[in-house]
C-alpha cells in the first residue's frame, strides 16, 4: 500500500508553511520506494544520511546517548507510576497529564528533532504509556491502533528507564517488517466490529477481533529477522507505525522493566483508528487527540485542507475543502454520536439534544467527534 509514485520535491524548505499544499507528500520520504533518489536530492551530513537510510531500511532507529534524559528525575517518575491505579495492570496511559517527568521524556528535544527530520513534518506527541514490567504483548503493528491519512505519518518511541535484560521480557521487533502492507482487519478477513457496543475497548467484540488479529499477524513475521532490545537505561528506539513488535515473555517475574512508550502523530494529517474503521470502504473511526506539548486538540487536516466528517453510522466518510466545517446541532449526527460512544447509553445525554450538549461540554475535550 506504499504509494508507488512520488510528488516532485518542493524547492522550498519543508517546514515552510507557505509550501503549496499540493506539494505536501502522500508518504513520508523514509517510507517511499524511491527513498534513495529522495536521499540524493537532499544535501545531508554523513550522520543524518545514515540515520535516514537505517530508518528507511529497518523501520526503526536506536538512539544511544548517555545524557539524553539527564533532565528527567527517574525516581519521581517511578513514584508517580507506583502510586497510579494503572500500576496494578502494568500500564499507565497518558501519565504525562500529571507527571512532568513523563512529559519531559515525551517531548525530549533531541528525539523530536530526529523524528521531524525523518518525517519532514511538525511532530505531535499525543500518548504516553508507562510500564513497570515487561508487557508480554503479542506482536502487532501500532498502525492497527493509530494511523493517519495520508498514510504512515505515525511513529512510536520506546525508552528504557533501566537496563533491560533478557529475563525481564524485552521489546522484540522484526527488522524491515514495516515494508509490509498496512494490514487492516478487512485485509485479514476479520469481521468489522459492530456499532451497537460502541467503538471502544468496552465493546466485548473489540478483544475478540484483536485476538484474531494477533494470531493472523503472527503468520506474517517469518521473512524478517527478529530482534530483541536488551539495552542500557536511557536508550531510545524510534519505530515506524507499521513495524511489527511486541513484548517478549517475562522469564523472571521478580525483575522489573521500567520503560516508556510515546506515540507521535504529525501535522496536516487525519488521525484514525484502523481497528474500528472499515478501511476498505473508507469509513473511518476518527480521533482528535491532545497534543502533549501544547495541551490543545490536534487538528484533523489533510495536507493543508480542512476535513468535513460525514457520519455513516458510528463511522465517518471524509471530504476535504478549503473551508472549515461549521458544527451545528443535527439530529442525524446526534444519533451517530450515541451509536459511536456507547458509554452515554442510559445517561441524561442519551437524547438528540443531549448528545450535542455532551459533545460541546465534554466530548470536544475528550477527543470525541460529533
Ligand atoms: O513495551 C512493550 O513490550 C510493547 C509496547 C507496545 O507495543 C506499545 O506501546 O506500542
Ligand atoms: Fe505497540
Amino acid at each position: 500500500m506504499i504509494a508507488s509514485a512520488h510528488t516532485p520535491l518542493p524547492k522550498l524548505d519543508w517546514m515552510n508553511t507557505s509550501t503549496p499544499t499540493s506539494l505536501l507528500r502522500q508518504t513520508p520520504w523514509v517510507e517511499d520506494p524511491d527513498f534513495e533518489l529522495l536521499l540524493k536530492s537532499r544535501k545531508l551530513s554523513e550522520r543524518d544520511s545514515s540515520m535516514a537510510r537505517e530508518f528507511a531500511r529497518d523501520g526503526f532507529l536506536i538512539i544511544e546517548s548517555a545524557d539524553l534524559f539527564d533532565d528527567v528525575d527517574i525516581n519521581a517518575l517511578k513514584e508517580f507510576v507506583i502510586a497510579h491505579p494503572g500500576s496494578a495492570h502494568n500500564r499507565i496511559t497518558d501519565g504525562w497529564k500529571d507527571c512532568p517527568e513523563i512529559k519531559k521524556i515525551a517531548c525530549n528535544p533531541e528525539i523530536l528533532r530526529v523524528i521531524e527530520f525523518l518525517y519532514e513534518r511538525e511532530v505531535i506527541p499525543f500518548q504516553t504509556l508507562n510500564f513497570l514490567r515487561g508487557t508480554e504483548q503479542r506482536t502487532h503493528a501500532d498502525f492497527i491502533h493509530f494511523a493517519s491519512l495520508p498514510a504512515r505519518y505515525m511513529c512510536g518511541v520506546w525508552v528504557a528507564l533501566e537496563d533491560v535484560t533478557l529475563k525481564s521480557g524485552p521489546l522484540h521487533y522484526y527488522e524491515g517488517s514495516h515494508k509490509l502492507p498496512e494490514f487492516s482487519y478487512q485485509d485479514l478477513g476479520i469481521e468489522l466490529i459492530s456499532e451497537k457496543g460502541g467503538l471502544s475497548w468496552e465493546n466485548p467484540e473489540t478483544r475478540l477481533r484483536y485476538n484474531q488479529y494477533e494470531t493472523l499477524i503472527a503468520e506474517k513475521v517469518s521473512p524478517f529477522p527478529r530482534r530483541v532490545l536488551t539495552v542500557k537505561m536511557g536508550t531510545a528506539l524510534i519505530w515506524s507505525s507499521n513495524l511489527l513488535h511486541g513484548g517478549n515473555p517475562v522469564d523472571d517475574r521478580s525483575v522489573t522493566r521500567w520503560s516508556q512508550v510515546t506515540h507521535y502523530f504529525f501535522e496536516n494529517t487525519v488521525s484514525i483508528v484502523p481497528m474500528f474503521s472499515n478501511m476498505q470502504e473508507q469509513l473511518y473511526a476518527i480521533t482528535a487527540p491532545t497534543e502533549i506539548r501544547t495541551g490543545k486538540r490536534k487538528e484533523n487536516k489533510f495536507n493543508g485542507r480542512y476535513t468535513h466528517l460525514l457520519p455513516d453510522g458510528a463511522r465517518f466518510r471524509i471530504r476535504t475543502s478549503d473551508e472549515p466545517q461549521d458544527i451545528q446541532f443535527d439530529p442525524e449526527r446526534s444519533t451517530a454520536y450515541l451509536l459511536r460512544y456507547a458509554d452515554l447509553a442510559g445517561s441524561s445525554f442519551a437524547t438528540p439534544e443531549g448528545a450535542f450538549e455532551h459533545f460541546l461540554k465534554h466530548g470536544i475535550g475528550e477527543g470525541r467527534v460529533y
